[in-house]
């Protein structure tokens, strides 16, 4: 670890001077990649080259259609339908059951995203590989039990999807996009407990020259269009393992359950989801830059705004939802207490307004901290005088500045939707 502390400081050393930041190095990846200076790992030649002939838009496109469920079902655990909506081998958490619950999002009610489905793996024989260019010796294997018995940190973090809210690019901006139809509950908050990813790499012994790490899962390979792209990876800079990145082991401070990873997985605090690899198997230390599919296809903003390349997601948006069923019945003429929560990918949520009316907009309560990686719950007030059909709207700024504004800029993937949701509800005479 000494050798570390020393070398985050070395202002020399360009690899920790920059990158951390997930645009930048998005961006700088992908021209290496177009340039061929970058490796994609993990592909057949043969897949490789089909990948290549496919095409990046029509390929992304195909991909990000609803995957199918298995009979048996892709998910372990139980999904009720009051607590979940499900959407092939995805389930989002319904906002109206967090009402009540505390800051943290609770196991049974938070949002799962497979890409095949959930692999059911026994803890006393997994084993984690890290291997690669970057590393002074061969492959380096840790049990589960070795990664227990190194020194824990916690983080309470929120995972989000980069394609929370797409369906209200539809809903509410009448436009086409591809992928899951998330409302606004493919995010939750955890306290996430494990090893740093910095401490395993300086075990593994890291060399100078590593730029990349290529974090894999062991769930089925993910085959789509009629491509095999291989296990879900997604690649990090060594900058940002060093800075803040966990290997899991517990939530909420049980042992990770298999829907979220069991027995390690990653967590990359404000990053797009998709960096927080579940079920992890293998790590590439790479001493050159990598990418994967899902960061030379998936995870770009694609459409008419943008370069025929796409641009990459940047950190997730500032979002705001209400604690309420969709179209919810309110009694009218009686005081209700709307409740909510606030997120953004860049830092924590200084303010928050509601509108009942779409017009005048008032401050909403907080009534939790407001955490730097976590989101800020709130509430406020409200008698409806008179019966009839409302929309209800928050948004929230950020500690950057950022409000939510009224329209999100498209995108043919539907990633990053921050613009204020209208959520319907009905006010009617109580019984
Ligand atoms: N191995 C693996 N890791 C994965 C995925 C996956 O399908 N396989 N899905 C990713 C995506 S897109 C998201 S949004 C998060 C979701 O984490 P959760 O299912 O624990 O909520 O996991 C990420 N990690
Ligand atoms: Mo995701």
């Amino acid at each position: 670890m000494d050798v570390l502390t020393v070398r985050e400081r070395d202002p020399e050393n360009a690899r920790m001077t920059g990158l951390t930041e997930e645009t930048a190095y998005d961006w700088t990846r992908a021209a290496q990649w177009r340039a061929g200076q970058a490796r994609l790992p993990g592909l057949s030649r043969r897949g490789l080259l089909r990948l290549t002939a496919a095409g990046g838009l029509a390929l992304a496109a195909a991909g990000t259609a609803p995957g199918t469920a298995s009979a048996a079902g892709p998910i372990v655990k139980p999904l009720p339908p009051e607590l979940f909506e499900v959407y092939g081998t995805n389930a989002e958490t319904r906002w109206e059951a967090m009402r009540g619950q505390g800051y943290l999002t609770p196991v049974d009610r938070f949002f799962v995203r497979d890409h095949t489905s959930t692999p059911v793996l026994d803890a006393a024989t997994w084993r984690l590989t890290l291997f690669g260019s970057g590393l002074h010796r061969g492959p380096v294997e840790f049990t589960y039990r070795d990664l227990r018995a190194l020194p824990s940190e916690t983080v309470t973090a929120f995972i989000e999807c980069a394609g929370n809210g797409r369906s209200f690019f539809t809903s509410q901006q009448g436009q086409t996009v591809s992928g899951t139809a998330w409302k606004l509950g493919a995010v939750g908050v955890a306290r996430w407990r494990g090893v740093r990813l910095a401490t395993v790499l300086a075990r593994a012994g890291l060399t100078r020259d590593a730029v990349d790490v290529l974090p894999e899962g062991l769930d089925p390979d993910y085959v789509t269009g009629g491509v095999n792209l291989g296990k879900v990876r997604r690649p990090l800079p060594v900058a940002k393992a060093l800075e803040d990145v966990l290997l899991a082991y517990e939530m909420n401070g049980q042992p990770l359950p298999p829907d979220h990873g069991f027995p390690v997985r990653l967590v990359v605090p404000s990053w797009a989801g998709i960096s927080s690899i579940k079920w992890l198997g293998r790590i590439e230390v790479s001493a050159e830059p990598l990418v994967s599919p899902w960061s030379t296809q998936y995870y770009r903003l694609l459409g008419p705004d943008y370069p025929a390349e796409g641009t990459p997601v940047t950190e997730q948006v500032v979002k705001s939802a209400f604690e309420l069923p969709w179209g919810a019945t309110l009694a009218v003429g009686q005081r209700q207490v709307l409740r909510g929560r606030s997120w953004s990918g860049h830092g924590r949520i200084r303010r928050v307004e509601v509108s009942t009316d779409g017009v005048t907009w008032e401050r909403a309560k907080p009534i939790s901290p407001a955490l730097e990686r976590g989101w800020l719950q709130w509430e406020f007030p409200w008698r409806p005088r008179t019966a009839g059909e409302y929309t209800l709207r928050a948004r929230a700024t950020d500690i950057t500045g950022v409000r939510q504004p009224e329209v999100a800029p498209y995108n043919t993937q539907g990633y990053l939707f921050g613009a204020v949701v209208r959520h319907p509800v009905t006010v009617a005479a109580g019984r």
